[in-house]
């Protein structure tokens, strides 16, 4: 038996010395060959600390060379991988651990002592990996002895990515070789990668969108990453001229589009760029188009499911359409709450059922019976409308959930927080067109009558319990919530009153 996600991303090149996996800023580069000889040593090194096969890695790490070598070691090894927000405070990060009971967990040097309590309560070890590679962990794979591949079949579990719920704490996406590697196909063939290619990847690698959709497709197909610790513009544009593909979060859009260097000349060797994770304006999709020429390939996806749907390579790239379903992945739309399709041309919950979709959320029955029909059809929260060309149209979403530059905010989590402080009676968290970030979080805030709760006790309450990209951009105080009938407040109304707060909005300071 081989190993299923491994050998296609990695284990089929473990030979090729030619062949560059990644060029870093700096101007190395690592082979394809070296990350197979790097991901042997980290397989052995997690063996050497106890780590078995189906065992959790928890890794709240920087992107870094060695945090790549790190998730295809864990592949190699057969243990599975769960990669955590870099933003995420140590009291998220307790929850995590918590739930996820790993045998190891690999965090920044820094985070080292706030983890340690954490990391105690559920027998785990704990090492460090820093962006420049520094750490004991470096030191136990470098002192590691090579471990042969793990054999994996599709139905083994490769990693878990944890997602908010619109009630409830995170849960944990159950994600399995099977899974990861037919996504990786569909993409592959739909995006037309090849050995040629050289990926810009600038995404963040704890999320599905720069791990799966961005070095899984690359590595499948045998291409080059041009390999950027974060989105910086500038280095953006200086890296464009040597790639040939780009992926991104529509903020990556605005952003570059605000900026002089990009045109023709700076995108003419690229062959696509694609856009997912939130929606893309048909404005910035024109504007992107009238200055360099490429219209944007828009794709739909979840953490639940890897990518759905895509607009096609070849053929009419519909501004503010997400396209048609992916090669093996089947999509309907249901009347909300049953599994009754609607009449063609007619809004719908949008269900998909394939081999791309999850098995479930870690140690959450319930939550997974609710989300995941027993025949398979997964039910995605988001609404939608198929066009009589078949294309698809994300025209809402029916879970309470904010997008704010490519990450997920559940209302809900952050009014937990700012409820429980002293003189504040309720909040309603709402998102709101942003100018950089597509959806920006609002508070609106009824104080306890007499009580002056300030926007610095609720900044310093957020500050100490939620990941920064969760924390208000800006606190309103209300005499009274607009409710309706049922008592229910009116966040429809709350998000057209303020729709304008965040429109000229560059700044991230909270107001
Ligand atoms: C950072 N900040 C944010 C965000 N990111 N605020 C709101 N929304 C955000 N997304 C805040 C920080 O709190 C900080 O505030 C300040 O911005 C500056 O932080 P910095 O690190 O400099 O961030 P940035 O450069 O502004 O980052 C924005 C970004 C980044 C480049 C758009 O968020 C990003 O790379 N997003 C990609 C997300 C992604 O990969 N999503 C895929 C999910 P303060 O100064 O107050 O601390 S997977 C998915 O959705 C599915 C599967 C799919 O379809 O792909
Ligand atoms: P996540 O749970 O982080 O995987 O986020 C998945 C959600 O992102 C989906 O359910 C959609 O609501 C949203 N999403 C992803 N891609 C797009 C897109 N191209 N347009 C609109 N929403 C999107």
């Amino acid at each position: 038996m081989t190993n299923l996600l491994y050998d296609a991303l990695l284990g089929i090149r473990a030979a090729d010395r030619n062949r560059v996996l990644l060029e870093l800023p700096q101007g190395a580069s690592i082979s394809y060959a070296e990350m197979a000889q790097r991901a042997a040593q980290v397989a052995g090194a997690l063996r050497a600390v106890g780590v078995r096969p189906g065992d959790r890695v928890v890794a709240q790490v920087a992107k870094s060379h060695a945090a790549l070598a790190l998730y295809l070691g864990c592949l190699r090894a057969g243990a599975v991988f769960v990669p955590l927000n870099t933003a995420y405070t140590p009291s998220e990060m307790a929850y995590f651990i918590e739930d996820a009971a790993p045998s190891l967990i690999l965090c920044d040097p820094e985070a080292e002592a706030s983890l340690a309590t954490a990391a105690r309560s559920v027998d785990a070890k704990l090492h460090t990996l820093g962006a420049a590679g520094e750490g004991s962990w470096s030191d136990a794979v470098a002192a590691a002895h090579p471990v042969d591949v793990t054999p994996r079949g599709p139905d083994d579990l490769a990693c878990f990515l944890y997602t908010s719920g619109t009630t409830g704490r995170s849960k944990g996406a159950m994600l399995t070789h099977g899974n990861l590697h037919s996504n990786a196909e569909a993409l592959v063939s739909c995006w037309r990668f090849t050995e040629a290619d050289r990926l810009l990847h600038a995404l963040p690698i704890f999320h599905a969108h720069g791990l799966f959709a961005a070095c899984n497709v690359a590595m499948r197909a045998g291409a080059s990453m041009l390999w950027q610790p974060e989105f910086d513009t500038f280095a953006v544009l200086a890296a464009l001229p040597r790639a040939t593909v780009m992926m991104g979060v529509p903020t990556y859009y605005t952003r570059l589009l605000a900026t002089p260097g990009l045109d023709r000349a700076a995108t003419a060797h690229m062959r696509v760029f694609t856009s997912g994770s939130a929606p893309l304006l048909a404005d910035t999709h024109a504007a992107f188009a009238a200055r360099t020429g490429h219209a944007i390939l828009e794709r739909y996806g979840m953490t639940e499911t890897g990518m759905i749907t895509s607009n096609p390579y070849v053929g009419a790239r519909r501004p503010g359409t997400v396209g048609m379903p992916l090669l093996g992945v089947d999509l309907r739309l249901c009347v909300p709450g049953t599994a009754k399709p609607v009449p063609p041309g007619e809004t719908g919950m949008i269900e998909v059922c394939g081999p791309n979709v999850f098995t479930g959320y870690w140690k959450k029955p319930e939550k997974t019976a609710a989300e995941l029909r027993p025949d398979g059809w997964f039910i995605t929260g988001d609404l939608g409308q198929l066009d009589a060309d078949g294309y698809l149209h994300i025209v809402g979403r029916e879970k309470d959930l904010i997008i704010s530059g490519g990450y997920n905010v559940y209302p809900k989590e952050v009014e937990q927080v700012l409820d429980a402080l002293s003189g504040v009676a309720e909040s309603a968290v709402i998102g709101v067109p942003h100018s950089d970030y597509g959806e920006g979080v609002l508070a609106i805030i009824r104080a306890e009558p007499g009580a002056t709760p300030t926007k610095a006790t609720l900044r310093t309450a957020a500050e100490a319990a939620l990941a920064n990209f969760k924390r208000p951009k800006a606190y309103i105080f209300a005499d009274a919530l607009p409710r309706n009938t049922m008592g229910k407040v009116q966040k429809a109304a709350l998000r057209q009153l303020h729709a304008d707060r965040f429109a000229n909005s560059k700044t991230d300071a909270a107001e």
